[in-house]
């Protein structure tokens, strides 16, 4: 049974097609720098935006017409969910999907009765895995909705809550690892805080280290071998999140000695809400040897929050395949749209459109990526920018040749530095223009 017999499977068509629902830039098996367009991108779908999304906002309620879906939380709309989503899934020619375990399967009135429904709906999920090829990105526990984790889940205050979550956690790792996930993601909803008056910041910190640390320690005992990943994000629900930004997680986890076990998911909205570009965060994240997934999508300059809308903007995803390229491709990770249509799209085939759209801003991302690269003009530009640090005192002080006693000498005896070059910004900005 098909839930969409009206569309077909998305085509490559070419650049010039007006077809609006085929590929002009996206061409799977296309090979751009040696490898598959298909392999460089790996595309993910969300569950949550794209088969929970209702188009609710704090002002009214949803306007989405699913028709499969009945509204309720019975195991039978759970199970009749999964058909559509792989309709969908496959539909878009996308090789991976990512998943919360409450996006997928209900919770019951016990965590008792909650696993066994999500073990219900995840051999499920791997019939249609296997069925159709489609492959599980990475799974997440949602601990941020259910109203026991106000305080947090391993940041609260209520240690019985702290259990809840690492049963929860513990759960979602195990399925994670039977439907072959190739990471596992924590998003801290609710790890952060609204007041520091209430607040033992220290023993939240440590907390949520130790959680992490039991979340390596049981990964190792049951072989799950993907990275765990943290999704940096400064607010929304909380006032300050603890993952507030690459940086901070990174400075979190070197000082818990957790940096060997996680990378990072890096979404394009939560960096704009961290008042940070998306190429500033991959380029942090990747220096560090961090850059594990992203999850993509944009927000809107005019609204401070997270809007989540799909990327269409061809330097935005431009910039973000330059820095993915740089720093040597997403290995284990995929650009995973999480993403949800406006609430005025509200039929059904306003999802495919949406992931259409943003499918081929990144293909067409990867391309002009790719262009730039070839081309080297900038790359050359930065290597000659820095020139005066690959010969002479500048290689002796990356040398650790140099002190401020010496280095003091060298300038007393030169009397003034050398002349400064221009940075060049603007003609820089307009040679990246040339590929766009
Ligand atoms: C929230 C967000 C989450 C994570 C997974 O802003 O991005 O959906 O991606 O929990
Ligand atoms: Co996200």
């Amino acid at each position: 049974m098909s839930y969409f017999p009206e569309i077909q499977t998305i085509q490559y068509d070419g650049p010039q097609s007006r077809n609006p629902l085929a590929f002009r830039w996206y061409n799977p098996s296309e090979l751009i720098e040696g490898k598959s367009m298909k392999e460089h991108l790996r595309f993910s779908i969300v569950y949550w935006h794209t088969m929970r999304g209702t188009g609710s906002d704090p002002f009214g309620p949803g306007t989405a017409i699913r028709p499969w879906d009945d509204g309720s939380n019975s195991l039978e709309n759970a199970l009749r969910r999964v058909e559509v989503a792989f309709e969908i899934f496959q539909k878009l020619d996308a090789p991976y999907y990512a998943f919360h375990d409450r996006d997928v399967s209900p919770e019951g009135g016990s965590l008792r009765e909650t696993n066994a429904n999500f073990d219900r709906i995840s051999s499920s999920l791997k019939e249609h895995q296997d069925k159709t090829g489609v492959k599980l990105l990475w799974g997440t526990a949602n601990m941020f909705s259910h109203p026991r984790f106000m305080h947090g889940a391993a940041t609260t205050c209520n240690a019985d809550v702290f259990a809840f979550a690492a049963a929860q956690v513990k759960k979602c790792l195990e399925v994670t690892q039977m439907l072959g996930g190739e990471n596992y993601v924590f998003w801290g909803g609710r790890e952060g805080y609204q007041c520091l008056y209430n607040t033992d910041m220290k023993r939240e910190l440590d907390h949520l280290a130790k959680f992490f640390h039991m979340a390596v320690d049981y990964a190792k005992k049951i072989g799950f071998q993907g990275p765990f990943l943290i999704e940096p994000k400064p607010k929304e629900p909380t006032k300050h999140q603890y993952d507030s930004d690459a940086a901070a997680c990174l400075n979190f986890l070197r000082s818990y000695d957790l940096m060997p076990y996680f990378k990072l998911n890096l979404e394009t909205n939560h960096a704009t809400l961290a008042g940070h570009t998306m190429m500033h965060e991959l380029d942090y994240a990747g220096m560090q040897g961090a850059l594990g997934s992203i999850d993509a999508n944009t927000g809107d300059l005019l609204l401070g929050w997270d809007t989540d809308q799909f990327p269409t903007d061809y330097y935005l995803t431009a910039q973000c395949m330059l820095a993915i390229l740089k720093h040597g491709g997403l290995k284990t990770g995929g650009v995973n749209f999480d993403a949800k249509v406006r609430r005025e799209s509200f039929e059904p085939i306003d999802l495919f459109h949406a992931h259409v759209g943003g499918m081929d801003a990144f293909a067409r991302g990867l391309r002009i990526a790719a262009d730039i690269r070839r081309e080297g003009v900038i790359d050359q530009f930065v290597k000659s920018r820095y020139r005066s640090w690959d010969s002479g005192i500048g290689a002796e002080i990356e040398a650790g040749k140099q002190n401020f006693e010496s280095l003091e000498a060298y300038m007393l005896e030169k009397g003034e530095a050398n002349a400064n070059e221009s940075g060049r910004q603007e003609m820089l900005e307009n040679i990246f223009n040339r590929y766009i």
